[in-house]
């Protein structure tokens, strides 16, 4: 169910116009080499100093010139790497009229003070600090950041506040893959208006163009025999990518940054709102092959997206010799073998009554309010169920989880994620070990289909020692242990913005 109000469906025809007209630009055009994205990367000690200048203005979007919301003047984000036991040192220099903020996704790192908090604000036209230190044994592989500003995050997000992380060493584990190439992939959508903008909101119901790295169907370079690891990192606002190259073998290496602990090899990655797949690829003999997202729907009440080509592989030159991986899979635990310390069940569920709402058991996010209190070093059993008729896609911050079931179905463990969907009129099972010190905080949980999380359907939670667990319940209604830490709170009763709505703070008419 798609939310449509009468500015959306006048803004939804404009795009249906817009596209209509458009027709097929990209068979007007040659395919270009793949971008590489510009990079920040971390000096001797560790640190990456990067400053991130969010502005509005005029930049490439595909093959057209556009005016959209980005960082550093490009639509195509800077590239931050790092590494386990590195510090992210950023600047978020925000140039435009509305409030932003950062969220370091999928990052197992603190979520108070300056590091990856999402109750604080950035000011129009003001600088905020960032300082997310990663424990020595973070996890690597890719990440991303985002705006997370609840009710502007699905047009920031759409528009392009958002952009990769990489955690190096995701091939220390498997030596024999020593100096293979890898490729930063970035996948977006963006849905354009006659007035010559990127839509200031991505309308699900309509279609829109899908790019990697900014561009419309790049060519990306192999090697016949030749293995190179590619990272795929949906930053797209609401968009599911289901990727196959002509029936090439993808192999799993990670998914949401966390090493698979046993082969998973498919024809197909489903890639939804906010995953990361890294998969190694191999060049197929000597030509070229259209690297493709199938068409799909999210539901009988969901959105329909069509099939599309994202980018050509050509493969050419001589016949190397292909990498493979033979060392062990690192482990990691199975967390349906042990006990667990707690369960809970959420239901997500669209509300049926208008105006549509997005509803986490039966309420919409509630600013100020925790609703849910964790001991430290528990492990968690969740039970997600959907009652409604589209899918909806489950994160929660600062943590990892095993997938245990999917519509009551055992699921066969191969490593952890931070994001699932919850199919239509189904549920998931999983187990959450919320066991590192660094998570202690307050933080959130929600449908990563960001029109939802901007519609409400999102949850604040608090993770405390076990002794301050009595009084952490108790200020649950006040916002919790770590009430200081609101920012969004404060900032929007001191704008008297009612914090139950869901429309961005400076409605845009395109
Ligand atoms: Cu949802």
């Amino acid at each position: 169910m798609t939310r449509v109000s009468s500015v959306r469906r006048f803004a939804l025809c404009v795009s249906l116009v817009a596209f209509a007209m458009s027709g097929c630009t990209t068979s007007q055009f040659p395919s270009p080499p793949l971008r590489q994205n510009p990079e920040f990367t971390y000096d001797a000690s560790g640190v990456t100093h990067a400053t991130l200048s969010a502005a509005e203005q005029p930049v490439n979007v595909g093959n057209e010139r556009y005016v959209s919301l980005v960082f550093n003047g490009d639509y195509d984000s800077p590239l931050i790497r790092t590494r386990p036991g590195g510090t992210m040192a950023i600047r978020l220099d925000n140039r435009m009229d509305e409030v932003t903020n950062l969220h370091f996704h999928g990052m197992t790192v603190s979520p108070l003070d300056q590091g990856d908090n999402i109750f604080r604000m950035t000011q129009p036209h003001q600088v905020g600090e960032y300082n997310v230190k990663l424990p020595p044994d973070h996890s690597p592989g890719a990440y991303w950041y985002h705006s997370h500003f609840h009710g502007g995050s699905q047009r920031q997000v759409s528009a392009g506040i958002a952009g990769p992380i990489l955690v190096d060493g995701m091939l220390d584990p498997f030596p024999e893959l020593k100096g293979i190439k890898e490729q930063v992939l970035v996948l977006r959508n963006f849905q354009k208006t006659l007035t010559g903008k990127v839509a200031s909101e991505i309308i699900t119901s309509a279609p829109s163009i899908r790019t990697i790295n900014g561009q419309e169907v790049p060519t990306i370079d192999i090697k016949p025999g030749e293995t190179q690891l590619w990272h795929f990192i949906n930053i797209a606002a609401n968009q599911y990518f289901r990727i196959s190259i002509n029936g090439q073998t993808l192999q799993v290496l990670s998914r949401d940054g966390n090493t698979v602990t046993r082969r998973v090899d498919t024809d197909q990655v489903l890639i939804g709102p906010s995953a990361r797949f890294s998969v190694l690829v191999v060049g197929p003999p000597a030509g070229t092959y259209d690297v493709e997202t199938g068409s799909g729907n999210t539901g009988p009440a969901g959105d329909q997206y069509p099939m599309a080509k994202l980018a050509i592989l050509r493969s050419s030159g001589q016949q190397v010799a292909t990498k493979q991986i033979t060392s062990p899979y690192p482990p990691a635990e199975d967390l349906s073998k042990i006990a667990v310390n707690k369960t809970r069940q959420f239901a997500f569920q669209d509300s049926a009554t208008a105006p549509t709402a997005f509803l986490i058991n039966g309420t919409r996010f509630e600013l100020d309010r925790v609703n849910t209190t964790v001991k430290l070093g528990d492990v968690e059993e969740w039970r997600l169920f959907n009652p409604s008729q589209e899918l909806h896609q489950f994160h929660i911050h600062q943590v990892d989880f095993q997938v245990t079931e999917i519509n009551g179905k055992p699921v066969e463990f191969s490593g952890y994620r931070d994001n699932v969907f919850i199919p239509a009129t189904g549920s998931i099972t999983l187990r959450i070990p919320f066991r590192d010190p660094i998570i202690l905080g307050k933080f959130v949980y929600h449908c990563h289909i960001l029109e939802h999380e901007d519609g409400g359907m999102m949850q604040a939670i608090q993770v405390v020692k076990p002794e301050d667990y009595e009084q952490a319940v108790k200020l649950e209604p006040l916002g919790g242990l770590y009430g200081e830490n609101n920012q969004l709170c404060s900032y929007l009763r001191n704008t008297g913005r009612d914090p139950k709505a869901s429309s961005p703070l400076i409605p845009r008419t395109n």
